[in-house]
């Protein structure tokens, strides 16, 4: 298990692209899965993260896990990743040396996360999403631009985020994404280009 620097780009993955799809997708250069299942026993929980560690070790590629420490550290992931309805941060840091990341939607929730030792923070949805459940209405926008530039950690942009936001984001102060449907949907190898490409670039532009 390692802490590692945070890529740029988090593809979130359910079982149904397990292994087709997350296979394309590390072919494709995906340096950051995180696997989330809402819907399916533990049990098959844990076979489908077995499976997604096999494949992301196989790329050289990050894995966390949504919402299940036990299962984090089972599989060997590199990471958690936890809501507010979750087991809390501090109880998770005694039981998982790992990457720890917290999903956040406002301000308050935002340096709360920061002051208790997340790696880094979750934030949105941005845009409106279909791959939440209730997911909350979009975030103010000014809001997002606020916290990417407040927060210290990384700060991971989510909700309905596709390519061509990536300019408008970036502007807005975004270093870091965390896409669904916006890699998912349609010819993934395309979308994963655009997504790395954009991220590559801007990085080159702001060390030379
Ligand atoms: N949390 C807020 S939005 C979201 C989650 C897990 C779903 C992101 O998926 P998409 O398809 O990129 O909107
Ligand atoms: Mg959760």
């Amino acid at each position: 298990m390692i802490k590692a620097d945070i890529p740029s780009v988090c593809l979130i993955i359910s079982s149904r692209e397990i292994p087709q799809k997350l296979e394309t997708a590390l072919i494709s250069g995906i340096k950051w899965i995180q696997y989330r299942e809402k819907e399916l026993p533990r049990k098959e929980i844990l076979k489908n993260a077995i499976l997604a560690r096999d494949l992301t070790v196989k790329y050289g590629c990050l894995l966390t896990v949504n919402d299940y420490v036990d299962i984090a550290i089972a599989v060997e992931a590199d990471g958690v990743h936890l809501g507010q309805e979750d087991i809390p941060l501090e109880v998770a840091k005694k039981i998982f040396n790992g990457i720890i990341g917290i999903s956040t939607h406002n301000l308050e929730e935002a340096v709360e996360a920061e002051k208790n030792g997340a790696d880094y923070i979750g934030f949105g949805p941005v845009f409106a999403t279909k791959t939440k459940k209730n997911a909350l209405a979009p975030r103010d926008i000014n809001m997002v631009s606020f916290i990417c530039k407040k927060i210290s950690i990384p700060v991971i942009l989510i909700g309905g985020i596709r390519g061509e936001s990536l300019n408008f984001l970036y502007e807005k102060g975004c270093r870091y994404v965390a896409v669904s449907s916006g890699i998912l949907d349609g010819d993934m190898a395309r979308n994963i280009e655009e997504f790395l490409k954009f991220f590559e670039s801007v990085n080159e532009t702001k060390y030379c």
